[in-house]
């Protein structure tokens, strides 16, 4: 079979769906190739020196890894020189990157490298993006015009640095994914139209949380666990990657539920995971696929941003358990 890379499953795509939004294209392929890059630099890891604290802070707050900063800039500078894009947003930065000189009509959202935490220790990280439109006469360095519910996303996906490099992708009809060829340096198709079951046995939760859950959530998990004694009357497995990107890919690939509660340790903040980097992009993926995507409360591709770096508690995946949490929500809480 011939492989199919992914710039002609885009073009072949984005025509077979009546439009050739060469934009669109551009920022997906240039994106891409951030990715390719960002594989290099994690593959030599302690041998470049890349590895560790970046000895600053972003705007969360939160220590910079050296590979945060370096993902980050590597993103930048890709689209720098991009006609075809008009701003960036990322999670390492505190207002959006306009590109200078730039007539493009998209946006690009990120976490250039999520799941940190794992890179010291060889773990799966990712990159997760999100692409928007800029709305009719908004300003491109304005957080405003980022401020979009995820229903109105064109584009949303991620790599995940692991085993293989992955480009997972949907621009609304189906996910898609792609493996690095490390000889060609080519993302070609390996796997179309990604579906999630219903149902399922695993789970994948921070179970080190469980005390600051809200009750709907306690209730849920001690039901889990309670295996086939219990009122689910079956054994259930977990597992928890601590990078959302690994943790949502074994869901789309072998079904599952995530959470990231609200618990009273985040609940000020509004909750862990961001919305526009981090849920709506993976939750677009996971409805594409036939899951499900909540806060326990409502649908989070609905929720109208009020801030770049806003935050949201996150359950997403198999459509029945999804349904089950958030009926426990609504008798619970
Ligand atoms: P880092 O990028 O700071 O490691 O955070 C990763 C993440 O945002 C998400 O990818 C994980 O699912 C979640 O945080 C892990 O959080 P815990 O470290 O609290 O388990």
């Amino acid at each position: 079979m011939t492989d199919i890379t992914f710039s002609a499953w885009l073009r072949d795509t984005l025509q077979g769906h009546g439009e050739l939004p060469r934009d669109l294209l551009n920022t997906l392929e240039y994106t891409a190739r951030a990715c390719q890059e960002i594989s290099a630099n994690l593959a030599r890891g302690a041998l470049a020196g890349v590895l560790g604290q970046a000895g600053s802070d972003n705007v969360q707050g939160e220590a910079q890894k050296k590979l945060d900063v370096i993902a980050n800039d590597i993103l930048l500078q890709t689209h720098a020189n991009g006609s075809y894009l008009a701003s960036m947003a990322s999670e390492e930065m505190d207002d959006p990157w306009p590109v200078e000189n730039s007539i493009g009509r998209y946006l690009l959202v990120f976490d250039p490298l999520d799941g940190s935490s794992n890179i010291d220790i060889n773990a799966p990280v990712g990159t997760i993006f999100s692409v928007l439109t800029l709305p009719e006469g908004a300003s491109p360095d304005s957080h405003d015009a980022f401020l979009q519910a995820g229903s109105c996303q064109a584009a949303a996906g991620y790599a995940l640095y692991g085993a293989s490099t992955q480009l997972v992708l949907t621009l609304g009809f189906g996910v898609y994914v792609f493996t690095l060829d490390p000889r060609s340096q080519h993302f070609i198709l390996t796997q179309s139209k990604l579906t999630i079951p219903t149902d399922t046995s695993e789970f994948a939760i921070n179970m080190s949380n469980q005390r600051f859950w809200e009750p709907a959530v306690q209730r849920y998990i001690d039901e889990l666990l309670a295996g086939r004694e219990g009122p689910r009357e079956r054994d259930f497995n977990m597992r928890w990657v601590a990078a959302m990107v690994a943790d949502v890919h074994r869901i789309l690939c072998r079904g599952g539920v995530f959470l990231y509660p609200l618990d009273s340790k985040t609940a000020a903040k509004g909750g862990k995971l961001r919305l526009l980097y981090e849920a709506n992009p993976m939750g677009w993926l996971v409805q594409q696929a036939g899951g499900l995507v909540s806060t326990g409360r409502e649908n989070i591709l609905s929720i109208e941003p009020t801030g770049l770096h806003q935050r949201v508690p996150v359950i997403l995946g198999a459509k029945h358990e999804v349904e089950r949490l958030e009926r426990y929500h609504r008798e619970m809480n």
